[in-house]
């Protein structure tokens, strides 16, 4: 019995891992273990031999299990100080610097130019990009011989061999928006469009996708005066100083009169700056809305009249931002993304104006 305590307790001593504790328990006390064993022969023996053995295997089995018990919280906590010490972590040390995304210049002035004009009334309409020549064309008072379907470069989408119809076209301004809203919720109102528009062009001031924004008020006494005091408003708005507008005699087949609008600007040093000096610049076309325009969406020119206009965001962009090339815009280059872009967190608000 000695012999046995002996053996076991030195080699439950000596193990180092629980997988070797664990063949110590099952070779001592296990179902076959040698102490289970000697349990066993316990029957063979006369009631006087059993009296003694009885309580002193029931002893050391009692032992044998605690010692057991006890390697097996220490090996235990060994293994949970080694993983500590492995896992050791600085909380102190300052976070790896991970470079954010930026903001598209012309996601910004987008946002800009709907919070300026959502602080005059005006809500923000949407639709498809891809549309029937009627929408883009003939609603805009621009029938099918016009020399302004030519001009516009438009794209035209393939029709399948033997479907005659007319085919659709990627809009070439946002004004079939206006025609959509007009449809569908009459008069009076007040909207702008903005969004991506197509033309076939491709030079220095022109790209095949650029986007624009326009913009239609309808009412009942709506007049060029109420056009020339929204533009004034949302030009000083978005450059943040006073900026006057100067009107000059056009035309467009959707409106009636039409006048294209120039800023007040200074060129000085080869840089323009808005907003003072002599010099003017053109941004915008603009106009009464056409009868025929107001008739294609469903309204009696009769009873309602407005103005409209359209400008490119891209160009009012540059021109806030003082960025030289517009072909950049769309290149995706991050170095240039990086530098012209804004922080998620430089959330466009209206400017006090002046
Ligand atoms: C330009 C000229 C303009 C409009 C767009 C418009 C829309 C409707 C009815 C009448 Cl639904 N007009 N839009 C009017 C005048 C000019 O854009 O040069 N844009 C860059």
């Amino acid at each position: 019995m000695d012999d046995l305590r002996d053996k076991y307790l030195t080699a439950i001593a000596d193990v180092t891992d629980e997988a070797g504790l664990e063949a110590l328990r099952v070779q001592a006390v296990g179902k076959k273990g040698e102490i289970s064993l000697k349990m066993r022969e316990l029957g063979k023996m006369t009631p006087e031999e059993r009296q003694v053995a009885g309580p002193a295997l029931n002893a050391l089995k009692n032992e044998v299990n605690s010692a057991i018990a006890a390697k097996k919280a220490a090996l235990g906590d060994a293994a949970l100080d080694e993983r500590l010490r492995a896992e050791w972590l600085d909380v102190t040390l300052p976070g790896r610097p991970r470079r954010m995304g930026t903001i598209h210049p012309v996601s910004q002035v987008m946002e800009e130019v709907t919070a300026i004009f959502a602080d005059m009334g005006f809500a923000v309409a949407e639709g498809p990009q891809i549309e029937t020549d009627w929408y883009n064309f003939d609603a805009l008072n621009i029938p099918g011989h016009h020399p302004a379907r030519a001009e516009m470069d438009t794209f035209y989408t393939h029709r399948a061999p033997g479907d005659n119809r007319p085919p659709h076209v990627l809009r070439t301004h946002t004004s079939p928006v206006q025609i959509r809203h007009m449809e569908k919720y009459g008069a009076p109102c007040r909207i702008i469009a903005p969004g991506r528009v197509y033309r076939a062009d491709y030079d220095q001031t022109h790209t095949p996708m650029f986007n624009q924004v326009e913009g239609l008020a309808l009412d009942r006494d709506i007049s060029m005066a109420n056009l020339k005091w929204v533009l004034e408003e949302f030009f000083s708005a978005y450059f943040g100083e006073k900026v006057k507008t100067r009107f000059r005699a056009s035309h467009f087949p959707f409106t009636e009169p039409s006048a294209e609008v120039d800023i007040q600007c200074s060129f000085e040093g080869g840089t323009v700056k808005v907003g003072e000096g002599d010099g003017w610049l053109e941004v915008l076309g603009s106009g009464m809305v056409h009868p025929n325009v107001l008739k294609a969406g469903g309204i009696d020119p009769a009873e309602w009249q407005g103005f409209a206009f359209g400008m490119g965001i891209d160009r009012i962009a540059m021109l806030k931002y003082g960025i030289p090339d517009l072909r950049a815009f769309f290149d995706s280059d991050l170095r240039w993304l990086r530098h012209y872009g804004f922080s998620a967190l430089d959330v466009p608000a209206v400017h006090s104006g002046v």
